[in-house]
């Protein structure tokens, strides 16, 4: 029986899937599909069917680009049906604005400005397709927002343009009173050369910038850090710490490979490891949406081992976080480590007496150095738990 040891997924978990991510038929660039096509309905049922909490979607993953208003309705109602049957909720919904072939040189940075007009309009539908879903997250992902050559637009002309479109989303949202909060997903590379906003980073830096900041946050993608060789866990943690970590994206991916969308956990347990812990002694609290794939190999069932996995590893290392936190020796350490303060000028607010203390402050750098910083002995307790032998 699937988990049937204790590392059963609840709704308290608020673990997600994409339509396009169980629904992923495992086609490459080199290769054709290799699994039939699964309805959005028996998507839905299959997330049931491994107890996940909530189904997250593009437009275009429900309804096809080109239905007519009545065929549209009557697909969502459908679905919402399904779902409401199923026990799944809707919390993201998102837009795609990479498929189709319009998009080759962009969406909302394109070069024309018929096409900026179109994915406007198409990412407004979009907004009104999650509404009525019950989403209260949408994601923008510019997978195509970039070049493979510099030579065809001014790199800040990008970024205005980016600016200009999502300023313009806000006040669509404000106007409908959709209440949304926009997560913004980097990626360095794939599908273009190179995407502009290529890293969690690049986007806390562009929000502030907005008209209504506060709207917009981060959907970082642990694969997407990983390809750009960067420690995910720290783009994550700054975006936390900015109150800007409105959704998250959990994977795995190989340094320096294509972009895998592997189940989460697989590739790099200890990143993953951290993460998780990360998350959980936080508290975060926004769905915990697995933005993967089934291996090629698989058929339709080898899809529910890949998303039944990806809760699986969450919950162990939820677990083994908790053991962490928890053994007494790794807790004498991080005591020992955090030094003590007691005898150090305070720095904590400045004041001018407080600077003339410090800089009049003599340090003893021999006693200083005499600290031990036993970080092999606590990674090697982290490597013990983690590999089950204590
Ligand atoms: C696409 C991409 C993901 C994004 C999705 C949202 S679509 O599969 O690889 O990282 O999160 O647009
Ligand atoms: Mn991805
Ligand atoms: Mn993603």
């Amino acid at each position: 029986m699937r988990n049937g040891d204790g590392y059963q997924p609840n709704p308290e978990h608020k673990f997600s899937f994409g339509l396009w991510t169980v629904g992923n038929r495992g086609r490459d660039p080199f290769g054709d599909f290799v699994r039939p096509p699964m309805t959005a309905i028996e998507i839905i049922q299959l997330l049931a069917e491994v107890r996940a909490w909530g189904v997250n979607l593009h437009d275009d993953d429900l309804v096809p680009i080109d239905a007519t208003a009545t065929e549209r309705d009557a697909i969502v109602k459908e679905f919402k049906k399904a779902c409401e049957q199923n026990g799944i909720v809707v919390p993201m919904a998102t837009v795609s604005l990479f498929f189709h072939p319009i998009f080759r040189d962009g969406a909302f940075t394109a070069n024309d400005p018929e096409v900026r007009a179109y994915a406007l309009q198409k990412t407004m539908r979009a907004m009104d397709l999650g509404a009525e879903l019950g989403a209260k997250i949408f994601v923008l992902w510019g997978g195509r927002e970039g070049v493979e050559t510099d030579a065809c637009r001014r790199p800040d002309e990008a970024v205005k343009r980016l600016r200009e479109a999502v300023n313009y989303l806000c006040e669509y949202n404000l106007d409908r009173g959709y209440g949304y909060r926009f997560a913004m997903e980097a990626k360095p590379n794939e599908p273009r050369g190179d995407i502009y906003m290529a890293t969690t980073g690049h986007y806390l830096g562009f929000i502030p910038t907005l008209d209504h900041p506060e709207m917009v946050g981060v959907n970082p993608e642990m694969a997407h850090e990983q390809m750009a060789g960067l420690n995910f866990l720290h783009g994550v943690a700054q975006a936390w710490e900015a109150g800007k970590l409105f959704h998250i994206d959990l994977n795995d991916q190989m340094p320096g490979r294509f972009d895998q969308d592997l189940r989460f956990g697989s590739a790099n347990l200890k990143s993953s490891f951290w993460l998780v812990k990360f998350l959980e002694d936080v508290a975060y609290d926004g769905p915990r949406h697995f933005d993967a794939h089934a291996y090629r190999t698989e058929d339709c069932e080898g899809v529910k081992d890949f998303a039944t996995g990806c809760m699986r590893t969450y919950l162990i290392l939820q677990e083994k976080a908790a053991q962490w936190n928890e053994d007494r020796e790794i807790r004498a350490i991080l005591e020992e480590i955090s030094g003590n303060g007691n005898h150090v000028p305070s720095t904590a607010a400045f004041s001018r007496t407080g600077a003339q203390q410090l800089l009049a402050h003599s340090f003893n750098k021999e006693v200083i150095l005499r600290k031990r910083l036993p970080y092999e002995r606590l990674d090697q307790l982290t490597v013990d738990i983690l590999t089950g032998v204590r």
